[in-house]
């Protein structure tokens, strides 16, 4: 069934477990996450970004995921990912998401939070629930200087402020993790963590999950965080599966030979996450 953002994010803020969100972009990724959650009996986020609406078209996006809610056993929601432009984020409180999220962390903390209250108006007059963020996500490198990782991370006074001027729905902070492909495994800023999550009684999303190592979530899970974003890992998994299929036959033509193994391996690490993020059997 397709439910809020809020509904999903608020049992696993109360239940200490934090719930998949997953970025969608086709019809087999969508399948391949419906039938890790329902084998899971785990609540799940789809989301989709601003370029997988480029990609798919917001028509055919909210189709498929309405679709699968609508079969599925386990709560679904559908989430924007990383909306930057009002449009966007106006047209898919208007064509069906149940949460968006706007990234309004480039600008200044001001203006963020002016933004995100313009938008958590309309959201919520119609229901749709809201995700914030505030910090700059990316990597905590050896050789950075304590100010200036302290100016790229999240500051706990800045994130209670922000949570205080917006009541938005849950927020995502930067606490080292970075998206696409990691060199090493990235370390994460566990005392800032638990810093904000004690100042603040909401669910925190961390952004960036793909290669970071199965402690590190654990750890960041039992902090506090609330949603999880993978995306990386699982474009991974599909294209090795094809690559699979093309070593081995490389005349093979056909597209469901191409795209079967690829969903399987896909359902394969979503599956693994969410035992790992605690939500299985949380649906
Ligand atoms: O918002 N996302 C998904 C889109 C980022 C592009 O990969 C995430 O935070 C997940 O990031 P990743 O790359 O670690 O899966
Ligand atoms: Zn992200």
């Amino acid at each position: 069934m397709l439910v809020t953002g809020k509904e999903i994010m608020d049992k696993a803020h109360k239940g200490g477990y934090a719930v998949g969100a997953f970025n969608v972009n086709n019809m087999e990724i969508v399948q391949a996450i419906i039938a890790a959650a329902e084998e899971e009996k785990a609540p799940v986020i789809l989301q989709t970004s601003e370029g997988a609406i480029k990609y798919a078209g917001m028509d055919y996006l909210h189709a498929l995921v309405k679709l699968a809610a609508d079969k599925a056993s386990v709560p679904v929601a559908l989430h924007l990912d990383h909306g930057t432009t009002y449009s966007t984020i106006i047209s898919c409180i208007a064509n069906g998401w149940t949460s968006v999220m706007i990234d309004g962390s480039r600008f200044p903390l001001d203006e963020n939070i002016a933004a995100t209250n313009e938008i958590i108006k309309i959201a919520h007059a119609c229901g749709v629930s809201v995700e914030a963020e505030i910090g700059q996500l990316g990597g905590i490198e050896d050789n950075i200087s304590v100010d200036e990782r302290d100016a790229r991370l999240t500051s706990p006074s800045e994130a209670k402020k922000f949570v205080d001027e917006t009541g938005v729905d849950y927020l995502a902070i930067a606490i080292g993790t970075a998206h696409g492909k990691y060199k090493g495994e990235p370390k994460l800023d566990f005392e800032r963590l638990d810093e904000i999550k004690k100042l603040l009684n909401i669910p925190l999303v961390l952004h960036g999950a793909s290669g970071v190592g199965e402690d590190s979530i654990k750890k960041a899970v039992s902090l506090g965080i609330n949603k999880i974003n993978i995306d990386t890992d699982i474009r991974i998994a599909f294209t090795e599966g094809v690559r699979s299929v093309i070593e081995g036959k490389p005349e093979e033509f056909d597209p469901r030979k191409l795209c079967t193994p690829a969903k399987e391996n896909m359902k394969q690490v979503v599956k693994t996450k969410i035992q790992l993020f605690g939500s299985a059997g949380k649906a």
